[in-house]
């Protein structure tokens, strides 16, 4: 149990209709009364028209001390967002006034939270798992309608579930290999126990989580794209073009981009941050080399990249091999298409024909974006998880896909019970749940992504 009463603005800071102060902990209402006129609050969950005071100048015979007329309501323990006794103070929506009303909570006792405090708190009370905080921050976060339910699912539970019920099953199979251990050579404790089988399911299981997190995750962190191609193909004429606007500057001079220019806008609410680079080639001017090198490892950590082509020449091995070297992550931008053709560019990869200049192929080009980034989910629809908590259930995937390698074999039981354990114990990590405890600084790194007051 944490000890301290914290108190903090929860709405956003700037003219509204109301501003929302929260006060969290033990002495929640004890606090909130010596700021407010009314004393008590006599029914939980009932909203209460009060006024804010200031208490000290109360005391000093200020009868012009009433500061505001406030809402007030308290939700008492266990059953509020934090698990602790929670007040929360409606003051009208004006900077000034929500921040006196926080400064009072402070002198009168209170502390001032710290980011996701209040969130932290429903973690370490049991009110909410850690997969259901990422889903908090998801709403929070959300620009699309696509990530907002996502988010919603991961917050009503839909990861928790999931993973709870592959934890019970890995269990099951891991007791039943444990049991068959302490039996001699040969002879087995539960015939029908099909081991490779159970297993099989498990892995499906984890696979349909997996994509389904994959999923939800590429509408709320979006793609990023790096357009990249050899100068004056037409890079930064590409990017006003999707953009629909002069961003990059556009000349017939090559080597004109020199740092990378990003933006971000969004294809049917999938969010995109795209950037434009320096062209690629071998150069001896100093600035521009150290724009490719950066052109380069843009493209290399983007989830995809425009490579782009001027389509009245032909394509060069250099363009190819660089092509190559990004596997699935490219589409080549075939542009220029305005100009006469050099050949028909019929190689494998992913391709668009555009003309930068025309505005002609952006609309294909986007579609072709959408469906390269877009994975449909499994069924039961994405989900929100943070990278961590992908990677776990990535790793934890991993294991049992090993697992089932050795099950298959008949052979080694004690190397395939130890692989179910530390598949179920990193599953737990999902939720915060591992063994040991979620550790501080894990919490530490998921909770100071919240904003103040949440
Ligand atoms: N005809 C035609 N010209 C184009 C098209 N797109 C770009 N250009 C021209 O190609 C030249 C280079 O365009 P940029 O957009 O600056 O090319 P870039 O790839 O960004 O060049 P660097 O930044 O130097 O690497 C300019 O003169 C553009 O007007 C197109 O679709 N058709
Ligand atoms: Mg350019």
């Amino acid at each position: 149990m944490v000890e301290s009463t914290i108190a903090a603005i929860s709405t956003a800071l700037g003219e509204g209709g109301i501003a929302i102060i929260r006060v969290s902990g033990a002495e929640a209402v004890n606090i909130s009364a010596k700021i407010l006129t009314r004393k008590s609050f006599d029914i939980p969950g009932k909203l209460y028209l009060t006024n804010l005071i200031d208490p000290s100048a109360e005391r000093a015979g200020d009868d012009g001390n009433i500061l505001d007329r406030v809402l007030a309501v308290h939700f008492a323990k266990p059953k509020s967002y934090t698990g602790e006794d929670v007040v929360e103070i409606h003051t009208h929506g004006g900077i000034f006034i929500a921040r006196l009303c926080l400064e009072l909570l402070l002198k009168n006792g209170a502390e001032l939270a710290q980011a996701g405090e209040f969130t932290r708190r429903a973690f370490i009370n049991g009110r909410i798992d850690l997969s259901q905080a990422e889903g908090v921050l998801g709403i929070i976060k959300a620009q699309s309608l696509e990530a907002l339910k996502a988010s919603a699912r991961t917050l009503s539970g839909g990861l928790s579930e999931k993973i709870q019920e592959i934890h019970t099953k890995i269990l099951n199979v891991q007791a039943n290999f444990e049991i068959n251990l302490d039996f001699p050579e040969g002879e087995i404790f539960d015939e029908n126990f099909n081991s490779a089988h159970e297993i099989a399911e498990i892995q499906n299981l984890l696979e349909n989580l997996l994509s389904r997190c994959e999923a939800g995750m590429i509408f709320n962190s979006g793609v990023k794209i790096t357009i990249a191609g050899r100068p004056n193909v037409g890079k930064s004429s590409l990017l006003n073009a999707i953009l629909e606007q002069k961003r990059a500057i556009v000349t017939e001079i090559p080597g004109t981009t020199r740092d990378i220019i990003s933006e971000k806008f969004l294809i049917n609410s999938l969010p995109v941050i795209i950037s434009d680079t320096a062209g690629l080639h071998e150069t001896e001017d100093i600035i521009e080399a150290e724009g490719i090198k950066l052109a380069k490892n843009s493209a290399n950590e983007s989830d995809l990249c425009l490579f782009v082509i001027d389509g009245s020449k032909k394509i060069s091995v250099e363009e190819l091999n660089f092509i190559n070297s990004l596997d699935d992550r490219v589409i080549v931008v075939i542009n220029k298409s305005d100009l006469e053709q050099a050949e028909n560019f019929n190689f494998d990869f992913a391709k668009v024909h555009v003309s930068a200049k025309n505005k002609t192929g952006i609309e294909e080009l986007k579609s072709a974006i959408y469906n390269k980034a877009v994975k449909t989910p499994a069924a039961g629809g994405g989900l929100n998880a943070s990278a961590f908590q992908i990677n776990d259930i990535r790793e934890s995937l991993n294991l049992i896909r090993e697992a089932h390698g050795l099950a298959l074999n008949s052979s080694e039981p004690d190397i395939i019970a130890g692989l179910l354990n530390d598949a179920r114990v990193i599953l737990m990590r999902v939720l915060g749940l591992d063994t040991g405890g979620a550790n501080e600084k894990l919490l530490d790194f998921m909770f100071n992504r919240f904003c103040v007051g949440k």
